[in-house]
């Protein structure tokens, strides 16, 4: 392995039951993605040679990654330190876990696969102001290693790439790719009456606790894409001046300065403790 943690992804070494796995979760998603997946995450999706037939090879990716943002998939045994996440990122890269779930994990994951990494994060890297705004948090996050607030930076990241929701004059939608890579979340995020939807606001979300062995409690809607271009060219060192007294909101809590788009009931949380 080299220093940057990158492997080959040895696209010859997958077992025809591995692509088949691809293809069921491929076919699942695609199902379910018009009318709840942002136009941009569907546009991004149609132009990469990403298909039903199976996991994609890296290399072929990368042509039209490349050519339209300058971003590259690399390929990488799993998680990786902070560190080396973000010197990645920073420099136009997104690692990707080779390696796709087992027959029994289809619904439920602990770290990512190729599947989260590949159909989840590369569509809306064909985006530019995404590619920017991930190439900003990878730089913001070597920044937030040195100041020692990489836990609150950390939850912006949470909240928009991972879970992210954008309001568009037709409504909601999804571009988050922890929810648009799992069947059950498409649907628990923007249909279910439990969780929170409230409207992004920088400093909340650097103060919001979030889970991560279950669906959300609440999710920040952004207004559009040109949100994301304005947090990347913030600087956030004052920010985190500005709140390090404040404390942690919990995941499920509403505050007094919250615009918010529908109020859940938290029946399912309630219902799992
Ligand atoms: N490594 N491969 C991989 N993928 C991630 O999403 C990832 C990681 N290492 C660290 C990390 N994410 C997060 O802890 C940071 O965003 C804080
Ligand atoms: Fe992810």
């Amino acid at each position: 392995m080299a220093d940057d943690r990158t492997v080959p992804q040895d696209w010859t070494r997958y077992t025809a039951e591995e692509h088949a796995t691809w293809r069921a979760l491929f076919e699942r998603q695609q199902a379910l993605l018009p009318g709840r997946a942002a136009p941009a995450f569907l546009d991004g999706l149609a132009r990469l040679p990403i298909f039903g037939d199976g996991i994609p090879d890296f290399a072929t990716l990368n042509d039209v990654l490349g050519r339209a943002t300058g971003w590259r998939i690399v390929a990488v045994p799993g998680l990786v330190p902070d560190e080396v996440f973000f010197r990645h990122l920073a420099a136009r890269r997104f690692p990707a876990t080779r390696s796709i779930r087992k027959p029994e994990e289809m619904d439920y994951l602990e770290a990512p696969d190729v599947f989260h990494d590949v159909f989840g994060h590369a569509p809306m890297l064909m985006l530019p102001v995404f590619a920017d705004y991930m190439e900003a948090y990878g730089k913001g996050g070597l920044k937030a290693l040195g100041l020692g607030v990489l836990e609150r930076l950390a939850r912006v990241y949470w909240y928009t790439v991972e879970f992210g929701l954008v309001r568009l004059a037709e409504g909601l939608r999804i571009y988050g790719s922890g929810i648009v890579s799992s069947r059950t979340e498409s649907i628990f995020s923007l249909e279910d009456p439990s969780p929170n939807r409230v409207a992004f606001d920088l400093r909340r979300v650097l103060c919001t606790r979030y889970r991560i062995d279950d669906f959300q409690e609440c999710y920040f809607s952004i207004d559009g894409f040109d949100a994301l271009l304005e947090l990347a060219r913030i600087d956030f060192t004052p920010i985190y001046k500005d709140i390090a007294s404040l404390p942690d909101i919990e995941p499920g809590e509403l505050i007094a300065s919250d615009h918010v788009i529908t109020r859940g009931t938290g029946a399912y949380h309630k219902a799992q403790r």
